[in-house]
């Protein structure tokens, strides 16, 4: 009998596709569009495990759509700009485009071999001055609208890279990329003004809950931070001006017997008292050295110092001390905060230590012997008993109380109700390279001068190795050449801005210029990113759960405010694969635990490792290298190719009349794969192809036969459905079949339903217990159709006999049990 001969089929298939191009999608083409979306890698090496798991699950679900007749749109880039390709720089001696670009050919090659349905004609790199052009050109659109601009703050700083960091690449205090502690610097940056998003940011989330994994939108919900409370105005002494705190409890106004605020912000440098000063200086120098986290924990003493002055309850009148503090942060809120021991642990804390006074202000449960309380109960000493207090909330539930004490404030004119997002804007400016150059020139004269749209793409000069180390600013500060230039406005000596954007704005577009790849008159055409958008799926890595994905749903929100984009948000459904492990661990060079995927391609062929990885579970679970068995794989797929040289019935030949059990087998497999495929469940898909080749190896052998029709339409079947997940063998097994390539677009099995009816199943209807009727029913019946058939049955509605239904308990196809 012949062999499969995995390589040699490979070298047989990949020119052939070259030539067919199969997967290139037609903008104009009459058919539905789909636009599958798969997030695309940065040019680090060669493709690795992740790479291999992510784009064979993406590609069950293009291939389908492919198959089922759409035209589908599956492109592939590179986000090539950024840091590995700089550190690389420095450490080779060379430019950076010189590794990104080497790398970028190497995944290209190992991506077509991979079998992927890319459209290649669609290919792009966001380190291209033809891609990167209208990344400044949307920059400075954003800027026109003001959505971009300078502002000084205190910004995250990696010393590690030398270069800022916006807060979504600080993860616990460290450098998303290098785990370097991150510390705070003054700087004046770019910034995108996302926070006027920020509602619509999260109310579209509600939309997206039922086709995004629930735990990326929980984590957006989380990172936009919505909360509601009041801003609430506390005069201070000896100043003409109150001081304002943001509280998502007004209701605790009576319970306020301090005042706090960020120690490190210029209020509190205002606030305090000559007399004060020496101690607040020497505090500050201290929390100075403090990180973020530090700031932020739990489980350190309250420190801070008093300011010497004092603020007036607006509620009560009293007067309350106001202190510096660390745990009050500068940027969130006002930066002061009213001090609630009895309702804010953190308050109670600082009350603890400070020797303040702490007055609870919500009924606590029964029993309950913790700190402060910050849960449901009725309000009380609001006002103390025997006070006299213009506001009286006591008895009140939270929500009550809430806006009783807002409506009061208001009305005094002290206070506001008020929303606060933790959601900051996006810091953009990097002190780096390789990155898309900020088109502005600084001009004594004219400020801040947007570089002519007819001068894009501003490109970068070009630096090399040396040349590129961190210093602290940008490497482009000193390509004196390159930053000096004449104001496009009066003509005068200016410099140009030697800040990169950080990486994360190209990646925020290119979803868009893949539906018009080499558009020159915008960054897309408007028209055909309307035909495509929004993408229907985005397979990619939970990481993104924040960063990538709210940055891409920003752009799109101020892309259709711009009158460029239909639809407001980018990505209709999405799907996080799980990670690739081994032996129970992160594969890491380290635990030396680390699986190659060229090793594994070579020793079992693309097939194999594409199938193993999406039988190995449900696509978001992690894989586990240890657990599988690309052999098995391989050994499947040649049982799968076996067939295809068994069939002895021509090409064509009707199935009707064929073995209507196998045939009953081929119907209900390629019926139930769509919806598998539908709702992701891939894995189980391939379970259901694996025991339809067992059917008809049992049909060929011991049954039909070889000539029998049933079987030639089973092992079709077999290979369309295999297209998916193992195009090489698919295509072989088509071709032994006697068909042209190629299979990838074969078309979905048609699927007579006749075949899909089974024999009848016996479903009883008790009432009370007590069996009343048999019905016969197709096994696959609803539970609202059968609980129609049974309440219809003359049996029942007899026994029922007028009396009120008051429930119905249906356990389809076999079983309802009516109460009366
Ligand atoms: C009084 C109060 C009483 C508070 C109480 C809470 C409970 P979220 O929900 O995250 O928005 N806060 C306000 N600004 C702050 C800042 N810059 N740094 C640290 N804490 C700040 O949190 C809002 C609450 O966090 C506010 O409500 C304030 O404390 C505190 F029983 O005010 B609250």
């Amino acid at each position: 009998t012949a062999t499969y001969d995995v390589a040699a089929v490979q070298d047989k298939w990949l020119p052939v596709w070259d030539e067919l191009q199969p997967f290139r999608a037609d903008d104009d083409s009459p058919r539905e569009k789909k636009y599958a979306l798969t997030m695309f890698p940065y040019p680090s090496g060669d493709l690795h495990m992740g790479h291999a798991e992510v784009t064979a699950l993406h590609d069950v679900i293009a291939r389908y759509w492919w198959q089922r007749g759409y035209e589908v749109m599956n492109p592939m880039g590179w986000d090539s700009f950024g840091l590995p390709a700089e550190n690389a720089a420095i450490r080779n001696d060379e430019h950076p485009a010189t590794y990104t670009y080497a790398n970028i050919e190497t995944q290209y090659e190992s991506f077509k071999r991979y079998g992927i349905s890319f459209d290649w004609t669609r290919r792009l790199h966001t380190s291209d001055p033809e891609y990167y052009r209208w990344t400044q050109w949307l920059f400075l659109k954003f800027r026109e609208r003001g959505l971009a601009y300078r502002k000084n703050s205190p910004v995250n700083w990696c010393p590690n890279d030398q270069t800022v960091l916006a807060n979504e690449q600080v993860v616990d205090g460290h450098c998303e990329r290098c785990g370097a502690q991150v510390t705070k610097r003054e700087l004046t940056q770019w910034y995108f003004k996302i926070t006027e998003y920020a509602q619509e940011l999260l109310d579209d989330l509600d939309r997206l809950e039922a086709t995004w994994p629930t735990r990326v939108v929980t984590a957006q919900r989380n990172w936009i931070g919505r909360s509601e409370g009041a801003h609430v105005s506390f005069a201070i002494s000896g100043r003409e001006e109150p001081v304002t705190v943001y509280t998502t409890r007004p209701d605790t106004i009576f319970g306020t017997t301090f005042m706090v605020v960020a120690v490190d912000s210029a209020l509190a440098d205002e606030l305090v008292t000559d007399a004060q000063r020496p101690a607040f200086e020497a505090y500050r120098e201290e929390i100075r050295k403090e990180t973020e986290i530090e700031r932020l924990s739990t489980d350190r003493p309250k420190t801070g110092v008093d300011l010497g002055v004092t603020a007036t309850n607006p509620v009560t009148g009293t007067q309350i001390p106001v202190w510096a503090t660390d745990y009050v942060l500068a940027d969130y809120g006002t930066g002061a905060v009213m001090g609630v021991p009895g309702g804010d642990q953190r308050d109670w804390e600082f009350a603890t230590v400070m020797g303040l006074e702490i007055i609870r202000t919500t009924q606590t449960p029964e029993g309950f012997d913790g700190e402060a309380f910050h849960g449901e109960g009725p309000a009380i000493n609001s006002p103390a008993p025997g006070v006299d207090a213009p506001l009286d909330i006591n008895g009140l539930g939270v929500a009550e109380a809430k806006r009783a004490t807002i409506d009061f404030l208001e009305q005094q004119g002290t206070g506001q109700g008020a929303v606060n997002f933790r959601l900051r804007d996006w810091l953009l400016s990097r002190q780096r390279y390789w990155g898309v150059p900020i088109p502005v020139i600084h001009c004594e004269k004219d400020g801040e001068v947007a570089v002519p749209y007819d001068q894009l793409p501003l490109t970068l000069p070009e630096l090399r190795g040396a040349d590129l180390k961190p210093k602290g600013v940008s490497p482009l500060a000193a390509a004196s050449e390159w930053v000096d230039v004449e104001c496009p406005t009066c003509g005068g000596p200016a410099k140009r801005d030697s800040d990169t954007m950080d990486t994360f704005v190209d990646s925020s577009w290119y979803f868009l210029r893949y539906c018009s790849p080499s558009y020159d008159e915008g960054p897309f055409d408007v028209a055909k990113a309307n035909a495509w958008m929004p993408a229907d799926i985005y397979v990619g890595g939970v990481e993104h759960a924040v960063l990538h994905l709210l940055y891409a749903r920003f752009f799109t929100k101020v892309l259709a405010d711009m009158g460029m984009l239909e639809t407001r948000e980018p990505f209709a459904a999405q799907l996080n694969q799980g990670f690739v492990i081994n032996r129970g661990k992160k594969m890491s060079k380290s635990l030396g635990n680390g699986v190659s995927l060229g090793d594994q391609l070579a020793e079992f062929g693309v097939d194999a490792v594409r199938l193993t990885l999406v039988f190995a579970g449900p696509p978001e679970d992690d894989i586990d290298w240890a657990d599988v068995s690309p052999a098995g794989s391989l050994r499947f797929l040649q049982r799968a190719w076996r067939l295809s040289g068994d069939v002895t019935s021509a090409a064509g030949t009707p199935a009707e009349g064929g073995d209507v059990a196998l045939r009953r087998v081929t119907a209900r497999t390629v019926h139930d794969a769509a919806e598998l495929v539908e709702s992701y469940r891939f894995n189980v898909m391939v379970a259901r192809v694996m025991e339809l080749v067992n059917a008809t190896r049992k049909a060929i052998d011991s049954g039909a036969g070889p000539a029998d029709p049933a079987v030639r339409e089973a092992a079709e079947a077999v290979a369309i459905l295999l297209s998916l997940v193992a195009p090489y063998t698919a295509e072989e097994m088509w071709e032994r079949l006697g068909h042209q390539p190629t299979v990838a677009r074969a078309g979905w099995p048609a699927v007579d339903p006749a075949l899909l009816v089974e024999e009848s199943v016996t479903a009883v209807v008790q009432i009370q217990g007590k069996v009343k009727a048999r019905l016969e029913v197709a096994p696959d019946i609803s539970e609202a159709d059968l609980e129609q058939l049974a309440l219809a049955d003359p049996g029942v509605v007899k026994a029922i006999d007028g009396r009120p239904v008051r429930k119905v308990i249906v356990r389809a196809p076999k079983l309802v049990n009516v109460v009366v």
